[in-house]
């Protein structure tokens, strides 16, 4: 049987255009996800949009259009974005689909009905903030001018005092406790784990999850005049997006419970206390793990529209392309970390890692074998330094495999750059150009040397897909053999294989000059 693997992300809120942050949050799960493939898994990958809620009824207000046409023309913004950034979802939800209203109506109800009642009715009162779209205790508040009261995250916070349902998440307590303790790998990284478990032990009190003063959202079944907390419909999802509520279906079955929510770290407690305890309730399996990455900055300080520093991926797009984007994304990030969006370093990388490093040594080993070899890849008779270079690229993609397994994306990304400037140094030490007169020896230099090229950019592919399939096609590299148990196998392309004219791949960009 093959392992299954179901991966998602956060589902966005569609009040304005995708920011970079968004596109991290795309580009970081995407590699999981196609790190999976490479590991032969039968693979999920989930995104979308998170429709409803107070904020898009007031962005579309002021917008003076329904929130329904803002929800249809930025839902479009993302899906485009996925699409430019070579993303591999295999769906797009979006919160409005009727699939979704079915899916959240139906774990309401069993929300409803277990434990003679995890839902009941009350009135809400205390402090609402609609930018995160969450409740507030008073001791979590700020003030601020004017008697305006603001949530740690800096968004004001308003007083709300509506009829509502609650749900009981007091009485999860101690199995939330126990789900970290059995489940040590339940949150990542370390740190919010930590911070989870002191939030819980200090008590959890029951959450408001209907409101009555708008429409926009999933009604609750059987209580008119009620739409549900937006939370409560946009953590189901994950849920929805393979099938439920029909549990008995053999995409429920294959991928539920998911492996792995990748999300920020600012709504990691909807993520690890709500949405188990929600699950536990309705009596449906908790996911394995959910990852929380770092935010990230635009030139060291935080993005707003205040400031007018948010960065609009498509204009990275149009300035450099997919690959050094995402690149840049994987590798400069510690994930789990917060991070930061920076020109100059943004250049330096895409200059060193890709152009010069990976870029170069494919370039200067194919276009070798065209001038000495007519294309046709020599044979290779390895002495002990090829043995070696071998040796060390099966390690590095072993090393890599390891560090993706627990979402240490850079440190696999750091490990391919390593194999490749080990692989140059192997080229430069070699000298194969100065070797005309021992055509063997040399044909052996760069054989060895693109079947290296080939282990790297089988393991790129998680990382800068477009690039990769670019090496592996000038590479003859059939695509049934692109697998990770190809780059780690013994063989590869075979010797006498004609070879295309090597075309480059990656480019390098200026630094600006000072003005
Ligand atoms: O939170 N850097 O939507 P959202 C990195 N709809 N990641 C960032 C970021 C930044 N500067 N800013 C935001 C929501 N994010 C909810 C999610 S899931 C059931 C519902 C991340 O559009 C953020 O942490 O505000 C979240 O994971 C994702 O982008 C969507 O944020």
């Amino acid at each position: 049987m093959t392992d299954t693997f179901y991966v998602t992300t956060a589902i966005a809120y569609p009040n304005g255009a995708p920011h970079i942050g968004h596109a991290y949050e795309m580009i970081t799960t995407d590699a999981i996800a196609r790190w999976a493939r490479l590991e032969g898994k039968d693979t999920y990958f989930l995104t979308g949009t998170d429709e409803h809620g107070i904020k898009m009824v007031q962005t579309a207000a002021a917008e003076g259009i329904t929130a329904r046409e803002l929800a249809d023309r930025n839902a479009a913004r993302f899906k485009e974005l996925a699409g430019r950034l070579d993303v591999s979802n295999d769906d797009f939800i979006r919160t409005t689909e009727p699939r979704h209203h079915e899916s959240s109506q139906e774990i309401w109800r069993r929300m409803a009905a277990s434990n003679n009642g995890d839902i009941y009715q009350s009135t809400y009162k205390g402090w609402y903030s609609v930018r995160d779209e969450a409740y507030f205790d008073e001791e979590e508040l700020s003030d601020g001018e004017d008697g305006k009261k603001f949530a740690p995250t800096g968004a004001e916070v308003k007083w709300v005092e509506e009829d509502s349902y609650f749900f009981r998440l007091s009485a999860y307590q101690d199995r939330l406790l126990k789900l970290y303790t059995d489940r040590p790998d339940f949150i990542a990284p370390e740190e919010r784990r930590n911070e989870i478990i002191s939030f819980v032990k200090a008590g959890l009190r029951d959450v408001s999850i209907s409101r009555t003063t708008f429409d926009w959202g999933i009604p609750v079944p059987g209580a008119s005049g009620h739409v549900m907390y937006v939370w409560v419909d946009a953590l189901t999802n994950y849920i929805t997006g393979v099938g439920f509520p029909d549990a008995a279906s053999e995409q429920f079955k294959k991928f539920w419970p998911a492996n792995l929510h990748v999300i920020g770290k600012d709504i990691i407690r909807f993520h690890t206390v709500y949405w188990p305890a929600f699950l536990m309730s309705a009596g449906i399996e908790v996911p394995h793990r959910v990852f929380a990455h770092g935010f990230l900055t635009s030139e060291g300080k935080k993005m707003s529209k205040s400031v007018g520093n948010i960065v609009d991926p498509h204009e990275q797009l149009d300035l450099y392309g997919t690959d050094p984007v995402r690149w840049y994304c994987l590798r400069e990030v510690s994930f789990g970390q917060d991070g930061d969006w920076g020109r100059e370093k943004f250049i330096n990388r895409n200059n060193s890692d890709l152009a010069n490093n990976f870029g170069n040594l494919a370039q200067r080993s194919l276009s070798t074998i065209q001038k000495n070899f007519g294309g046709a890849l020599p044979e290779a008779q390895p002495t002990e330094a090829e043995h070696a270079i071998v040796a060390t690229a099966i390690a590095a993609i072993g090393k890599m495999d390891l560090a993706m397994k627990t979402q240490q994306i850079h440190e696999a990304a750091g490990e391919l750059t390593t194999l490749l400037n080990a692989a140059n140094l192997y080229f430069a030490d070699q000298a194969p150009w100065g070797l005309k007169a021992d055509l063997p020896r040399m044909g052996t230099i760069l054989a060895t040397t693109a079947d290296i090229v080939r282990r790297a950019a089988i393991a790129a592919q998680a990382f800068v897909p477009a690039s990769a399939a670019k090496f592996l096609d000038a590479l003859a590299v059939p695509e049934d053999q692109r697998l990770l148990s190809h780059a780690l196998s013994a063989s590869g392309v075979p010797a006498g294989t004609v070879l295309p004219p090597p075309e480059p791949v990656f480019k390098k960009f200026e630094h600006p000059k000072a003005v």
